[in-house]
């Protein structure tokens, strides 16, 4: 369990060249055997042993060249399988035994059980529970894959690549093989054998070939599959017309799984998925899950490409094909859906998620130099900004460089196992130009500070503008030098228009991107035609806090004005969260409107402008989270004043609008017929958002529930629900929805997920009582990552009132929790001991009941090395 480092990289000692694996599978246990063909490398040791990873693994035997190996040429531990005495040049057949026992796989890392199918995750390092292997991602070699297994409990028995022969055994057994051409590393190894319900398609790609599509499902829920699969024709010809990208094997299976640490796995030509994001209905699920399901489809397939075709040498580069490819899913969804939108959201995400990361003890560079544990990070600064970085290349570049310089990249490194450096090269090589400053934000941890300062020269109608950047050391403790960024801006003048961005001095704009490298760099405009209002990181075209100090007027000038909509957005954003900070931050008694008479009336006449796309006008209702507020407020944070200033903003907003409000939620009535395409998504987002105000101003909860009962779909219905649920925590009519809403869906294990994540999330210190009864019911498990998710995560991620009690007892019943949670599935408990990641932020008396628990579970000499790694950091 030590420290692994980026610069310690050095090739294997031998070269694996095939893998030949043979499961034989059984109630209780399961046989490995693995026929590895190999030779020592040329220019390694003629006398260093093969050294083999393995985790928690039992040997049955071991053969070289068909021979049993003298006990004396070998040590066998759990953790890994050392050879010595092998053939010193001539290539030679290993044949390695192991006996594991799924049904008690607990992580759910290797082969586990789940519902009785039998299933796999290996990235990062799950395959080694399997079998003692190579388990890093530059070994790269083709398998062949030979199931046997029960007919009765297994039919269908899938693994990678295209299938092969099948045929019956002995005693009800039955087998299939599976070949796969493409050379691959152990983590996209996939193997499912299970009794699953299958729906078909097929896909014809761009040059002619005919692709089997098929989505299995536990038995009866087949039927909810058809906007997956509709979701994955379309993300297949988009990767076509987008990126020249082509599926290569005859077929593309997904797999739907109930218990699955994370979201999706792409194991090539066998995705596995966590039901969550296959399985859908409009009776079952939300607006929400279904832009959930069809981005992690999309994600998942494009990993075809980036990430399988194109792999990572080591995991340092996890960011070469996360953050590439959560770049690719995002565009996906800007062009299926609406861009503005779309980047609204994931700018929200970014900013929710990984400005905390960025800014707290748990901070590392996008392509980090070390880690304990690489499960710990999978983080929104690996996908979300590793995201960012790829769109600022492309933006940078322009789309005709971009797409070249992506074109280069598939060429120069198919079947390649690659690094970051061969990714920026392509784009250096495309544009002739020299991004080594740019590649600084790879290995820079920490938000930078974009400041922004303006002056205009009446008499000369001159505009100067001047963009500072700024980096200060964090935790991770990298460097701070001043990076390549792309700043977006544009001039507006009065009507609305930008005006040209020809200044005469400080060099060249390319449309309307600054190339911005310097620390300081000062721009002036001549004969600007009058002072213009400046919109500035448009698109938020970096990952930046902007730092800019430009009057209330003109920000709410550009507010309705600025032909940028996604500054729209922003403007109005972050005048809310900077209101709310300040107010929330002080210690003296918050006004009665924190947010000012302007302010209000500038989001209202938003909202209630038809002219705009209902899903952008919910977004601008859509105030910033708690979380997001606290951030803003950076120290001395007390969540319940946070939660309370909030309150009173969105009251202020409620009482001013409730014409407005009233009008939005009679325009889309509950019963409406339902169809899950982003328009009427939008038109759902907006009404929902409406009478979260118009039941914040009447104060009762009838209209709430008269929806709620009314609803014609999920996402109407869960709406209405939080409404009561958060609004009305204890009224009689909550309690009569809450118990209506189990009745209906006690079976079905994803709406029952929302049922426990809603009372969670409902804000106030009392919910720490009702989250500790409903941990004692029937159907809560910890065992189930999803269940665990939505109760325990909830809480402690999802809400800061009564997570952070004043008397620490959220903590304690969390770390309780976490402790047991911590024996069953670490990587689930790692995942959500991030929650204490702002403790420092707290104010003085939760600072330090959040520090006495950690310093507590630090002390615990059974921890995993997956929380051990996150209590630590977080504590360092
Ligand atoms: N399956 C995870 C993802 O696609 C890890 N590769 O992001
Ligand atoms: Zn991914």
């Amino acid at each position: 369990g030590q420290t692994v480092k980026l610069d310690a990289y050095s090739e294997t000692d031998f070269v694996f060249e095939s893998v030949f694996l043979t499961i034989r599978l059984f109630d209780g246990s399961a046989e490995i055997e693995s026929e590895i063909r190999l030779r020592r490398r040329e220019g390694s040791g003629a006398d260093a042993p093969l050294v083999l990873d393995g985790d928690e693994l039992t040997l049955t035997f071991l053969k070289l060249d068909g021979d049993r190996l003298p006990d004396a040429d070998y040590d066998a531990e759990p953790g890994g399988l050392t050879i010595r005495s092998l053939p010193a040049a001539e290539a030679f057949t290993l044949t390695i035994g192991t006996r594991i026992v799924p049904e008690e796989n607990t992580k759910l890392m290797g082969l586990y059980r789940s519902n009785g199918i039998w299933c796999t995750q290996c990235e990062a390092e799950g395959f080694r529970r399997i079998t003692y292997f190579y388990d890093r991602p530059d070994v790269l070699i083709p398998y062949k894959v030979r199931i046997e297994a029960p007919k009765v409990a297994a039919p269908i028995l899938l693994s990678n690549g295209n299938p092969g022969e099948t045929g019956d055994l002995d005693s009800g057994r039955h087998f299939a093989v599976w070949d796969d051409p493409f050379n691959k590393p152990s983590y996209l190894f996939a193997m499912v054998a299970g009794d699953l319900e299958r729906v078909g398609d097929t896909f014809r790609t761009a040059s002619g070939h005919d692709v089997t599509l098929a989505i299995f499902t536990d038995k009866g829920r087949s039927h909810q599959a058809g906007y997956a699969m509709d979701a994955l024709k379309r993300s297949m010809a988009w990767d076509e017309r987008r990126f020249g990208r082509e599926y290569d094997l005859d077929v593309f299976n997904i797999v739907a799984i109930s218990d699955f640490n994370m979201g999706a796995m792409e194991n090539k030509g066998l995705n596995v998925f966590n039901h969550k994001y296959v399985l859908l209905d409009p009776d079952t699920a939300t607006d929400q899950d279904y832009a959930g399901v069809e981005t992690v489809i999309a994600h998942e397939y494009f990993h075809n490409w980036t990430g399988n075709r194109i792999t990572c040498r080591d995991w340092f580069q996890l960011c070469l094909k996360e953050g590439l490819t959560v770049f690719r899913d995002q565009e996906f969804s800007s062009d299926e859906r609406e861009r503005t939108v779309q980047r609204i959201g994931s700018v929200r995400r970014l900013k929710s998620m990984q400005f905390p990361e960025d800014q707290g003890p748990l901070q590392h560079p996008v392509r980090p130099s070390e880690y304990r544990e690489i499960s710990n990070f999978y983080t929104a600064t690996i996908y979300d900004k590793g995201a960012e970085l790829v769109r600022m290349i492309a933006t940078l570049l322009g789309p005709e460089d971009f797409r070249a310089g992506m074109d280069l990249y598939f060429e120069r490194h198919d079947g390649d196992a690659a690094t970051i450096e061969a990714f920026v090269k392509v784009f250096e090589d495309v544009a002739g130009i020299d991004l080594s400053s740019f590649a600084l934000w790879y290995h820079q941890a920490g938000t930078p500070t974009l400041t922004v300062t303006e002056a205009y020269d009446e008499a000369e109608d001159r505009y100067t503008l001047t963009l500072a950047q700024s980096l200060k050391q964090g935790a991770a403790g990298t460097g701070t030098k001043p990076m390549l960024m792309p700043v977006k801006i544009g001039l507006v003048g009065p009507n609305g228009e930008d005006r040209p961005l020809n200044p005469s001095q400080g060099g060249e704009i390319r449309e309307d991107v600054i190339q911005l490298s310097e620390a300081e760099e000062t721009f002036v405009f001549d004969k600007v035609g009058g002072r213009p209002y400046l919109s500035v990181l448009r698109d938020f075209s970096a990952p930046v806090t902007l730092d800019h100090d430009q009057s209330e007027s003109d920000r709410l000038a550009l507010a309705r004005l600025d032909p940028n909509p996604f500054n729209r957005w922003r403007i109005l954003n972050d005048l809310i969260g900077e209101r709310l900070a300040a107010a929330a931050g002080g210690t003296s008694e918050p006004a009665q409107n924190p947010l000012g008479d302007e302010l209000v009336t500038a989001i209202l006449e938003t909202a209630g402008d038809d002219r705009l796309d209902p899903a952008f006008r919910a977004q601008v209702l859509n105030v910033p989270a708690d979380t997001e507020i606290a951030r803003l407020i950076g120290e001395n944070v007390d969540p319940l004043r946070v939660y309370e200033t909030a309150t009173r903003a969105r009251k202020t907003i409620a009482t001013a609008g409730t014409q407005v409000f009233e009008r939005l939620v009679a325009a889309a009535p509950a019963d409406a017929a339902f169809s899950p395409d982003a328009a009427s998504a939008g038109k759902r987002a907006l009404a929902n958002a409406a009478l979260g105000f118009a039941t914040l101003s009447d104060g009762h909860p009838d209209r709430a529930f008269a929806r709620f009962e009314k609803a014609s779909n999920m996402t109407d219905r869960q709406a209405a629900l939080a409404i009561l649920v958060f609004r009305f925590p204890e009224h009689e009519t909550t309690h009569r929805a809450l118990d209506a809403f189990y009745a209906r869906y006690e079976d079905d294990a994803l709406v029952l997920d929302k049922w426990f994540a809603l009372q969670a999330a409902a804000p106030g210190e009392d919910t720490l009582d009702r989250v500790q009864k409903l941990s004692t019911h029937p159907r809560f498990t910890l065992k189930n990552p999803n269940r665990a998710r939505s109760l325990i995560g909830s809480f402690a991620g999802m809400n800061p009132t009564a997570f952070h009690r004043r008397d620490g007892r959220g903590y304690a019943w969390f770390c309780e929790r976490l402790i047991e949670l911590d024996a069953i599935n670490p990587q689930i408990s790692a995942r959500m001991a991030t929650a204490f990641r702002a403790w420092r932020t707290l104010e003085s008396e939760r600072r330090a009941k959040a520090e006495d628990a950690l310093r507590d579970l630090a002390k615990l000499p059974h921890l995993s090395r997956d929380l051990r790694d996150i209590v630590d950091r977080t504590l360092a």
